[in-house]
Order: structure tokens, then sequence, then C-alpha cells
């Protein structure tokens, strides 16, 4: 058997994606859609307290195309907590015009590949702080889940831990070279949802998620074993930018 590489946990992560029926929505009062719109904007002031309590963070993002029309990007210190966020968004009036389109449970996850030798990663607080990290508020977010093949040859699971070692370097290698363009967040999801991880990607500039992605296709690790699931791609949601979404 081949060495599991030690990992890292941090916060559990809901990646929430809903589609709005905007006839439905259409439907409703304008009261009823101010109270729905203020509603949301106290669920998001009270998940800005989360983040200053340090209890978790959340982002919430549109997403372009017809895969949803928002997401929200929760992390938070237990599954149960994520299921309450869960669920109180659920008993919104927002969320009564909503259909759920996807959902990604995973967990922060930092592997040992790069680590330093002798450094005891919970005396590094740069790490720990990468377990629990403030989610950006970058314009654009890119969610997309992944696994590492098994198949044949192709068996990242039945390579040495030296093997992965070196591709894995290759790979954080690529990686660094876009440091200060794209920021991301890899949340293990083994045992927890149905892909290996969730990849979530934060730029100012949405062509640098093409960019990075594209190059690390051809980094062995990616283009000998990485498989892709859907790629979800959006702009940041403010205050402004909600109330134009709901205008009609
Ligand atoms: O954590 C670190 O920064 C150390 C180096 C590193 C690790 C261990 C790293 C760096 N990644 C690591 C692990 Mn990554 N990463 C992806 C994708 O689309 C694709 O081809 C793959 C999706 C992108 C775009 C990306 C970006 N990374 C992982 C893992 C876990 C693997 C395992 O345990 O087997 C996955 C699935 C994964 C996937 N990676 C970086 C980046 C970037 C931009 C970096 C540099 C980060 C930085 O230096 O700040």
């Amino acid at each position: 058997m081949s060495e599991a590489a030690q990992t890292l946990e941090g916060w559990y992560a809901l990646h929430d994606f809903r589609a709005i029926d905007w006839n439905a929505w259409r439907a409703l009062s304008a009261k009823e859609r101010n109270a729905a719109q203020d509603e949301l904007l106290s669920l998001l002031h009270q998940y800005k307290q989360a983040e200053e309590n340090k209890t978790g963070s959340t982002a919430f993002y549109s997403i372009v195309g017809q895969k949803a029309d928002f997401m929200f990007m929760h992390l938070r210190e237990t599954l149960e907590e994520l299921n309450e966020v869960e669920t109180q968004f659920n008993k919104s009036i927002l969320a009564q015009v909503t259909v759920p389109t996807y959902s990604y449970v995973s967990i922060v996850e930092l592997s040992s590949y790069l680590a330093k030798p002798g450094v005891d990663p919970m005396e590094d607080p740069d790490l720990l702080a990468r377990l629990k990290p403030i989610l950006p508020k970058a314009k654009h977010v890119c969610f997309y889940p992944m696994n590492k093949k098994r198949d044949g040859a192709d068996n990242w699971y039945m390579l040495s831990i030296d093997e992965r070692k070196t591709m894995m370097r290759s790979h954080g290698m690529i990686g660094r070279q876009y440091a200060g363009k794209v920021k991301q967040i890899i949340t293990g999801s083994v045992g927890l949802d149905d892909w290996e991880w969730g990849v979530t990607l934060f730029a100012e500039d949405a062509l640098q998620f093409k960019k990075l992605v594209y190059e690390m296709r051809f980094d062995e690790v990616s283009a000998r074993f990485g498989e892709f699931g859907d790629f979800y791609v959006g702009n940041l949601l403010d205050e402004s930018k909600i109330a134009n979404m709901l205008a009609l």
C-alpha cells in the first residue's frame, strides 16, 4: 500500500447554488419583494458577524450561465453549523422563489506534499490562518469539483509518496506564478461528497482563471490524473448589485 499524504483540515465548507424562479419572484407583491431583499441583507449581515467573530466566513456571488443564478460559499466550524446556515436560508422568503441547482460539502484541506520537514504545522500561524480563511471579496469566483484518476497505470493512489511529491511540487510551482492574481482554496471531500476535492478560485480578473486552469492542464498531475466536474463562474454580489439583480 502506498502512503497517504498527511492532511490538515480546517473549516467545513458548503457551496450552495440556486436558480431564481423569476415568474415566482414577479408574482410576489412589491412589499414581499422588499421584505425578501431586507431579509437577505440581514442574513448577509449575520454572516459578516460570524466572520468578525472568527467563527466562519461566507462568500456570495452571482453565477453566469444557466447552471445557477447565485451561490453561497459558507465556511463554518462544524457540519451542524453549516446545516443551520443552510436551513435558515431555506426558510427565507427569497428561498421560496429559488430552485436548488447544486451543492457541495467539503472541508478546507492542506496537504503535506510541500510541507517543510521538521516544522510543526500547528505552530505555523500562516498555515493555521489558511485552514480557517476569511474568504476574499474578489470580483470573481470559479468553482469546480475534481478527482484524481484511478485507472490502470494512471492511478494516483497507487503511486509512491515520492512520485506524488515530485508532481505536486511542479503543480505548486505553476500555481505560485499566479500569486496575487488568483487565490485558491482547496477543500477535501473524500467521504463527504461525490468528488474528491472542491477547487474554489478567486480573482479580480476572471481571465486569470482560464490562464491558470489551462496552464495546469499541461502539468502532469492535471494532464494525467485530473478529472473535472462542472465549472461555475460568477461575480461578487454586494448590496447594490443585489438590488440590481432583484429589481424588476
Ligand atoms: O498549499 C499550497 O499552496 C502548497 C502547494 C499546493 C498544494 C499542496 C498547491 C498550490 N495546490 C496543492 C494541492 Mn493546487 N490547485 C488545484 C487546481 O484545474 C486543475 O488542473 C486543478 C485544480 C488549481 C487551479 C490549483 C491551483 N491543488 C492541490 C490539491 C490536493 C491534491 C492532493 O492532495 O492530492 C488539488 C486537488 C489541487 C488542485 N494550487 C497551488 C493552485 C495554485 C494557484 C497554487 C499556488 C498557491 C500559492 O502558492 O499560494
